[in-house]
């Protein structure tokens, strides 16, 4: 049910540290050339710090784990491609459909396969006015039931973030900060709120993922570990907020809802701040995946 691409097979099968990457990002979240450019460096990011990448997808109705340059071009240039969230796996593969998978979707896979470290950009979350839309990512509920590390910058900043904080509190799903006391808010490197936990090493992530696991058993849920955007490329937090009331005026305007609603939001972003959003997004996607990539190498580490 899962096609594996050459290079993960053989990375499963000798043990080697794999880290797995989202395609939603890609057919969603960011435009062309910029999501292909990004594809490429995160892959790149991942194989120069001693891992090897699988980015998954589903093209033609097959659900593959690993692509190759064609495949994530193909991808990138679909815009008729899907964004698949666990949901919407089955009818896509019914239907022979193109899809970039969602991190919930991602996760799903990924732990089918056997892979334990995935790095995104932002998870989804909460929504702002959520009490009247009711709009909750899947990827919160797909955390408090799939055992996969994910690497990010903690949630999208369009959401709201303390509400997404207390749903992954509710569902037991451990948040650690990277280097940080604080929760990141995506473009910021600070949302204002703590992080429950805070880790200074991928050593200490790794130790703490592997008694996470040990504890829990087939009961254990995801865990997050939140690294902040580098200080290059963060955007003052003050500045995001402002951009973000705006682009969710135009988001009421235009009635967008659903799983639209996320597109709809990131690319307004990128048009009000001319492309800074665009930098700032694809920065800390490489650099996560580069967190992800060291912490797959400690996990191959038995002695931690
Ligand atoms: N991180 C990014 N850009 C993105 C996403 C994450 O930097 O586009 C995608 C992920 O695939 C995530 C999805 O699962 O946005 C969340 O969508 P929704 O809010 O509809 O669940
Ligand atoms: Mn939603």
């Amino acid at each position: 049910m899962i096609t594996l691409a050459a290079p993960v097979a053989q990375a499963l099968a000798q043990g080697l540290p794999i880290v797995a990457l989202e395609s939603t990002v890609i057919t969603h979240g960011l435009p062309y050339p910029h999501n292909l450019e990004l594809a490429h460096a995160m892959e790149a990011a991942i194989t120069a710090a001693g891992a090897v990448p699988a980015t998954i997808g589903v093209l033609d109705g097959q659900v593959r784990v690993g692509l190759d340059q064609a495949q994530l071009a193909r991808l990138a240039q679909n815009r008729t491609a899907r964004k698949l969230s666990r949901r919407d796996i089955a009818a896509a593969l019914v239907q022979h459909a193109d899809g970039g998978t969602t991190v919930a979707a991602t996760m799903l896979i990924a732990h089918r396969a056997g892979i334990a470290v995935f790095a995104t950009g932002g998870i989804g979350g909460v929504h702002r006015g959520y009490s009247t839309t009711l709009d909750i990512s899947a990827d919160l509920p797909e955390l408090a039931r799939t055992p996969v590390l994910v690497v990010c910058a903690g949630a999208k900043a369009i959401l709201d973030l303390p509400a997404t904080l207390e749903y992954l509190e509710t569902c037991g799903v451990p948040v650690l900060g990277y280097q940080t006391s604080d929760f990141p808010a995506f473009y910021s490197q600070s949302s204002g709120l703590p992080v429950p936990t805070r880790t200074d090493t991928a050593q200490a992530v790794a130790a703490i993922w592997r008694r996470h696991l040990a504890w829990h058993g087939s009961q254990a849920s995801g865990m997050l570990l939140c690294v902040p955007p580098p200080a290059d490329v963060a955007l003052p937090r003050d500045r995001v907020e402002a951009e973000i009331a705006v682009a969710l005026q135009a988001a009421a305007h235009a009635n967008v809802r659903g799983q639209a609603v996320t597109p709809f939001l990131l690319a307004a972003m990128a048009t009000q701040t001319h492309g800074e959003s665009i930098r700032t997004n694809t920065a800390l996607l490489c650099h996560n995946a580069q967190v992800a990539a060291h912490v797959a190498v400690r996990l191959r580490v038995s002695e931690d």
